[in-house]
């Protein structure tokens, strides 16, 4: 989840890769065109496009219907690429085991003050574009520190998925999740 353009589709790209062997599929919601799916495709990975019809969210039934459209065989992990937005996506369950919000240098370190819903139903924050970081009045402490307030079990990743920096940990952890939830 986050808003439009906060790097979710090429964080996407980065797993993928990163998460190697292990096989990703993806469903990329859009309310319209399918330039992300095309993006995934390149990967090799197995992506289906969804459209939500003008809605500015996905929900558990949508992301069912995906998934059997999408096909679950021969797949490890499946990422749900929701539509752009701070607001909806929060507000409706998708049956995600791990929920993780994107928040872009640019956006500013206040978004989980003007958007608590989001932070607080989220397992992990990633702030992305941490390369951008010169350029912006961004506090990473402070943005950490908003979103703990309102959720302290939120995990927090800075990452870059233009120079790859933060992306190990971001991995590591994500692939930990994965063991918990086949240990189940
Ligand atoms: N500098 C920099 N740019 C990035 C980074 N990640 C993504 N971008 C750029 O940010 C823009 C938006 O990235 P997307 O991955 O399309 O964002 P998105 O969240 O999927 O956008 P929507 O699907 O439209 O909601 C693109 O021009 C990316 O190249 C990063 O780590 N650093
Ligand atoms: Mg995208």
């Amino acid at each position: 989840m986050g808003s439009p353009g906060a790097g979710k589709t090429t964080l996407l790209l980065r797993l993928i890769e990163a998460l190697k062997p292990l096989r990703v599929g993806v469903m990329e919601a859009d309310v319209d065109s399918d330039v992300d799916a095309r993006a995934v495709a390149e990967t090799g990975a197995r992506v289906i496009q969804l459209h939500t019809a003008g809605l500015c969210h996905m929900d558990a039934d949508m992301t069912w219907r995906g998934l059997e459209r999408l096909k679950l065989d021969g797949l490890d992990v499946v990422f749900l690429e929701n539509i752009g937005n701070l607001v909806c996506p929060a507000e409706f369950e998708v049956g995600a085991d791990v929920r993780l919000v994107l928040l872009s240098v640019p956006e500013g370190d206040d978004k989980p003050l003007k958007y608590p819903l989001m932070f607080e139903k989220s397992d992990a924050l990633v702030v992305t574009k941490l390369d951008a970081l010169n350029w912006f009045d961004f506090d990473l402490e402070k943005c950490a520190g908003r979103a703990r307030k309102l959720n302290p079990m939120i995990r927090v990743f800075p990452v870059s998925a233009k120079t790859g920096e933060g992306m190990a940990e971001l991995e590591a952890w994500l692939r930990g999740r994965l063991r918990e939830w086949r240990g189940r």
